[in-house]
């Protein structure tokens, strides 16, 4: 059975779940996303909440990213698991999964919404939600002064994190000084999953609200 993944490469949710397909070496086929029918229509009746990333697995329907990286360690147990055996260490791994969503992810969101109108301005620049990021900023360095991966080995939670910090680094910069926060975002865009969806979203890039850097990344 075919796997479908409904997709924009732009999009951090989307790089998020791709991670895990390529980490495990499992196939997907590209639904893409970029308006045009028949798609667009497709994908408008089987999921009219409308956000992407979701997986067609025959009838089946696996949407968040989270969900779809959970899938595949149950689908495919044979591949690399991203979220651990052991109970103990999963929640460590879900735990921070929710992080790089809810605290990284979701204010850089919002940053942006606000910015192209989507959300109604603030007056403030948005101020709320780069304190947001600053806050998990300074958090994240702490705890990657000493790990190379957010918890324990290469796992879901770094699948969340590369996008998150790419984008959020774009959106409002990581101070210079957060070096092992930088570290570890280097880390994420070398490694050779998250590479590859980052080089899928290249033709892309133009298309960030903010605009993208054109010398990094
Ligand atoms: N909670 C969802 C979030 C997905 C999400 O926000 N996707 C964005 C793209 S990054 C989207 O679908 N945007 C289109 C829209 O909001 O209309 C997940 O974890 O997969």
């Amino acid at each position: 059975m075919t796997l479908a993944l409904y997709l924009h490469p732009l999009s951090s949710y989307v790089q998020k779940a791709k991670t895990g397909f390529y980490e495990k070496d499992v196939a997907f086929e590209t639904r893409m996303l970029d308006g045009s029918d028949p798609v667009a229509s497709e994908f408008a009746a089987r999921w009219p909440i409308g956000r992407f990333p979701v997986l067609a697995d025959g009838d089946a329907l696996i949407f968040e990213a989270t969900s779809i990286i959970d899938y595949l360690d149950a689908r495919f147990p044979e591949t690399l698991r991203l979220v651990p055996e052991d109970a103990m260490a999963a929640v460590e791994v879900r735990m921070w999964d929710r992080f790089f969503d809810n605290y990284v992810s979701y204010p850089q969101q919002r940053i942006v919404y606000r910015a192209i109108g989507r959300e109604p301005d603030d007056g403030e620049g948005g101020a709320k939600w780069k304190t947001a990021l600053e806050t998990a900023y300074g958090l994240l360095d702490a705890r990657m002064a000493d790990r190379t991966w957010a918890a324990g080995e290469f796992s879901l939670a770094d699948c969340a994190a590369a996008p998150a910090l790419l984008y959020a680094d774009w959106t409002h910069p990581i101070p210079e000084h957060f070096a092992a926060l930088h570290a570890y975002r280097q880390r994420l865009l070398g490694r050779p999953s998250y590479a590859r969806a980052l080089d899928e979203a290249r033709p892309y890039r133009h298309m960030f609200p903010l605009g993208a850097p054109t010398d990094r990344d």
